[in-house]
């Protein structure tokens, strides 16, 4: 009788073979609902509650409607959301560092290999109380698109729309420059407050800015970036099936960024012609010097805003050119 009642009393101690009561996660994303910088995200959601079920859930509640862009990076660290999409250019206020994914020039599987992205990852926990799950968008270059025409890489006169991803290349070409989430622009073009605006090759449709584009300056420059970021609270909070659930998920969307955007990118170059807007060409030594300044200035801003980070940044994401 006394033995099981000892018994008893370990059994008691020992962690319960019940599964953990299930978690739900609330999740926002920096860009439109089932546009096509949330697109990936989605995706993401539906295997993690495919995968997930009775264990792992994430409950979606949108995009701009249900959080101003710009607001999305502190709801993350502070934990007033779990998960987010965002893309670094958004939350510079939170960490500046976020914004050096866009000089990226090696592809996120290298960077994963070579410290690069361990040396971000660390960032993030210290400075966002972030887990930098995965990038679902890469291969995806930024371009400038306009109402008046150019004849050179001078942007003198210009007013440009911006985000920080375009912000100190636009200025040192000597354009004018204000800064709008996605949600502004088309009613920016519409008024004519701005003569042209930063964005990637993709998505102009999302919005119906095709309607309000003459042209698209070529060649493109950086990489555009926009990824699934975790609360580090909250993850660490999570038993390993949970994370496993989101890292598997997450590994699946950084994998498949490049094929998908490989097609996005031709699709909407396509399109963009089809829809009328004319490609303004920069050819030869005109498009490398171009290109070249881009990095430079972008590079100059993150070294600006980060002396110490900044530097070991770019020995990690760039290539000699
Ligand atoms: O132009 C923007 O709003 C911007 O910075 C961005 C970043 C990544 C993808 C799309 C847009």
């Amino acid at each position: 009788m006394k033995r099981w009642i000892v018994l008893a009393a370990f059994a008691a101690m020992l962690p319960q073979s019940v599964p953990a009561q299930e978690v739900t996660l609330k999740a926002v994303s920096a860009f439109a609902e089932k546009t096509t910088y949330s697109r990936g995200f989605e995706h993401f959601i539906e295997r993690v509650n495919q995968q997930g079920k009775g264990v792992l859930k994430i409950n979606y509640i949108g995009g701009p409607k249900a959080m101003p862009p710009f607001e999305v990076g502190n709801a993350l660290k502070s934990g007033v959301v779990d998960i987010a999409n965002n893309t670094g250019a958004f939350y510079t206020n939170v960490m500046p560092e976020a914004d050096a994914w866009k000089l990226t020039e090696k592809p996120m599987s290298e960077l994963r290999k070579n410290g690069g992205y361990d040396y971000m990852a660390k960032l993030y926990a210290e400075k966002m109380n972030a887990i930098f799950l995965a990038r679902h968008v890469d291969d995806n270059p930024f371009h400038l698109y306009l109402n008046k025409p150019i004849t050179s890489p001078d942007l003198t006169g210009l007013k440009l729309r911006i985000t920080p991803v375009y912000r100190d290349f636009f200025q040192a070409q000597g354009a004018t420059v204000v800064q709008t989430a996605p949600g502004e622009v088309y009613t920016a073009l519409e008024r004519g407050v701005v003569d042209g605006y930063g964005w990637p090759i993709t998505g102009i449709f999302d919005l119906g800015w095709h309607e309000k584009t003459k042209y698209r300056v070529d060649p493109g420059f950086y990489s555009a970036e926009v990824s699934i970021l975790v609360n580090k609270t909250t993850w660490d909070k999570l038993s390993d099936a949970q994370r496993q659930i989101l890292l598997k998920a997450g590994a699946q969307a950084e994998d498949e960024a490049a094929k998908i955007f490989a097609e996005e990118d031709a699709k909407d170059t396509k399109r963009q012609a089809e829809a009328g807007i004319q490609t303004i060409r920069f050819e030869g030594d005109t498009a490398k010097t171009f290109v070249n300044k881009a990095y430079e200035a972008g590079w100059a801003g993150i070294i600006r805003q980060s002396p110490v980070h900044g530097p070991k940044l770019r020995e990690f994401f760039s290539k000699p050119r």
